[in-house]
């Protein structure tokens, strides 16, 4: 596989829980790519990977992050727990890139790490165009252990099409419909379909971007099954030592007291036609 080198880019992982909400138990983290630039600033994914498609460099950074989010999973003993996952992010155009899965095994048994505790999670920052393609990737990559996510579902590229042509084994639902979810009758809807479609695909479900303890309780409530976000913890180069899991396990109780004394979005109730037709005076 092209272009290894992972001293042309330095990237330093942190890692974020993702938690089981019935619980509280962390069931695996996902790595998050940032840079470190040459004066020691830190440099978020976004801009990171921006200019790396502008220098046509991005399996090349997108293999690099990838390396890193091992050895740092390693490092901190992230995986030492039974069946704790690492999440790591790859672009569709990594995995159908030839030797993909050969350099992935590669990189995994070099630190002893098996293929059947990762999850990439495919993050479709741009559409896919040849979906036989990726999913013929898919296929022979989920045959060899891995797990596959598709990320930020709900948004952009990442729609029920991906879920279809892909059959991910897990669905990561992005942060913008848990948004305010628990004062917002659309959004506690969409969930909700999310819930029944993962059931019927046979997909596990994350909530991604839970800000907030009511955003918590709600999504809960609702019956999904995985969480993250800044509200059960913030993404960091070492969650173990930060205790981590005792404070996911606090907020998500915190969060159901506070959701068993409050109040539930309510049924979004169409309007009818007749009092639409009022409104603009026809
Ligand atoms: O595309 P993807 O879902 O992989 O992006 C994850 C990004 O979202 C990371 O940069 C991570 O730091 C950020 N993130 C994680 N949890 C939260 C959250 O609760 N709120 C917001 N705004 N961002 C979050
Ligand atoms: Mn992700």
């Amino acid at each position: 596989m092209e272009a290894e080198s992972n001293e042309e880019w330095r990237v330093r992982p942190v890692y974020q829980p993702i938690v089981a909400l019935d619980t509280g138990g962390v069931v695996g983290y996902e790595a998050l790519a940032r840079g470190v630039a040459d004066n020691g600033a830190v440099e978020m994914p976004h801009a990171l990977f921006a200019r790396a498609e502008r220098e046509g460099r991005l399996r090349q950074l997108d293999l690099a992050c990838w390396r890193a989010a091992i050895a740092g999973a390693v490092r901190a003993e992230l995986l030492d727990g039974p069946h704790v996952l690492l999440f790591v992010n790859v672009l569709p155009d990594t995995i159908i890139a030839p030797g993909f899965r050969e350099w992935a095994l590669g990189a995994l048994a070099e630190h002893g790490v098996p293929s059947t505790r990762v999850v990439l999670e495919l993050n479709e920052g741009r559409r896919i165009d040849d979906y036989a393609r990726v999913r013929n990737a898919v296929d022979r990559l989920r045959a060899s252990g891995f797990l596959i996510a598709v990320d930020d579902v709900g948004t952009g590229h990442s729609g029920l099409q991906t879920l279809a042509e892909l059959r991910p084994d897990l669905v990561k639902i992005d942060q913008s419909l848990v948004r305010g979810v628990h004062r917002d009758a659309a959004r506690c809807a969409i969930l909700e379909m999310f819930v029944v479609l993962a059931a019927r695909l046979g997909a596990r479900l994350v909530a991604e971007g839970i800000e907030k303890a009511a955003e918590l309780g709600t999504v809960a409530g609702l019956g999904v099954e995985l969480g993250q976000g800044y509200y059960l913890a913030r993404p960091v180069v070492d969650p173990i030592a930060a205790g981590q899991e005792d404070q996911v396990a606090a907020r998500l109780a915190r969060a159901r007291r506070a959701r068993r004394s409050g109040r539930a979005a309510g049924n979004v109730v169409p309007r009818p036609l007749e009092e639409r037709d009022r409104a603009v005076g026809a």
